[in-house]
């Protein structure tokens, strides 16, 4: 069936490169490089030598060597990446895009100096909105038909968020070229397309930032003819994930151990619910580690006991500190982001 042990990715696209993490690697709490999911809008950049400059609605600009900055204070922090399109081959009526399934999600430790410190360093003008990172990579788009770099914002709250780093060491190693050598931002609780791989420079508007990576990709548009009650996707959906069994799995009559993650872009989890009945009766499953600051995923488990032959629809169901819950349907939108509804798989017990 599936080779358990040596690693592999599953391609989406393979130019540019994404790829996503099957299912069953996900059960390692760090997610080793090899493992680690990857989504391009480009082909890889090429860089040579490395500055990172800081410029803009600033006082004093800067410009950043690599030795600074890894002299500079640091933290490490636990962080998921999602993709926002994970799960988007679930959503009805079917979208166009990669057909993630639920791989394009991964974790480990990232290293690196909180950018409110860069930003103290440069100061921040009164006039200033908002905080533009550039990567390196680059290429054409077809809609707009022009040529672009990677480029996003975050709102200056955000970006002066103790927890926002520019990262430079992803598992205690420097980030691998693929993920974002030699800096990549991390934005705790965002979807991934905030944390930019390959920073080519930082510059702090006065106004709003309209790039096509903002204002027509991860934006999440509710109908299917027209741009109307659009709004930009941001934090993480509360969701979970079962790992174990596989969807479509056949299992024996006896004992088993159900196992999965859930996680949040907003507060952490609180709990999970399970159903092994297809939604009649719902049970709590044990939460097998709690991170309050909710940046990484928590795993849980439920131990399950089969009397009798059948097919089974199991699903899970995980609540935030904000009270957010996964609904039984996702919110449909066009380009089919924060894909979340109630986790389902079915199992054939013989
Ligand atoms: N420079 C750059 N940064 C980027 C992207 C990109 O294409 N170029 N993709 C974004 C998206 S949509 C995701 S989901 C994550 C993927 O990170 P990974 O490839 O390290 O898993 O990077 C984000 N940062
Ligand atoms: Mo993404």
């Amino acid at each position: 069936m599936f080779n358990m042990q040596k690693p592999y990715l599953t391609t989406r696209s393979l130019q540019p490169e994404n790829q996503e993490t099957p299912i069953h690697f996900l059960e390692k709490d760090i997610i080793p490089n090899p493992l680690f999911y990857r989504r391009n809008h480009f082909p890889y950049p090429s860089l040579s030598s490395y500055w990172l400059p800081i410029t803009g609605s600033v006082a004093r600009p800067q410009l950043f060597s690599m030795e600074e900055i890894l002299r500079f204070p640091s933290k490490t922090i636990k962080v998921v990446l999602e993709c926002a399109g994970n799960k988007r081959a679930r959503f009805e009526p079917k979208i166009y895009g990669e057909q993630w399934e639920n791989g394009a999600i991964s974790q480990g430790y990232w290293k690196g100096v909180p950018l409110s410190y860069l930003l103290t360093l440069s100061g921040i003008k009164k006039d200033a909105k908002e905080i533009v990172f550039e990567g390196f990579d680059a290429g054409k788009r077809n809609d707009p038909d022009k040529e672009y770099s990677f480029v996003r914002s975050l709102p200056i709250e955000i970006a002066l968020h103790p927890d926002t780093i520019i990262a430079y060491e992803y598992n205690h190693k420097p980030i691998p070229f693929i993920h974002g050598y030699p800096m990549r931002l991390i934005v705790p609780h965002w979807y991934a397309m905030a944390s930019v791989k390959w920073l080519k420079q930082i510059s702090v508007i006065d106004d709003l930032f309209h790039g096509p990576f903002q204002s027509i990709d991860y934006v999440y548009y509710p109908n299917k003819n027209d741009n109307k009650r659009s709004f930009p996707v941001t934090t993480i959906n509360v969701n979970s994930t079962i790992q174990k069994p596989l969807n479509m799995e056949i299992i024996q009559i006896g004992k088993h151990k159900i196992k999965g993650i859930a996680w949040t872009g907003k507060g952490y989890i609180t709990n999970v619910k399970i159903s092994t009945d297809n939604g009649k009766t719902w049970s709590d499953t044990q939460l097998e580690r709690r991170d309050h600051k909710g940046y990484s995923w928590f795993n849980w488990s439920y131990k399950w006991t089969i009397q009798s032959k059948g097919e089974y629809t199991i699903l899970t169901k995980a609540t935030d500190s904000y009270h957010r819950t996964q609904p039984s349907a996702a919110y449909w939108n066009r380009k089919g982001y924060g894909y979340n509804a109630i986790d389902q798989v079915k199992v054939k017990v013989e």
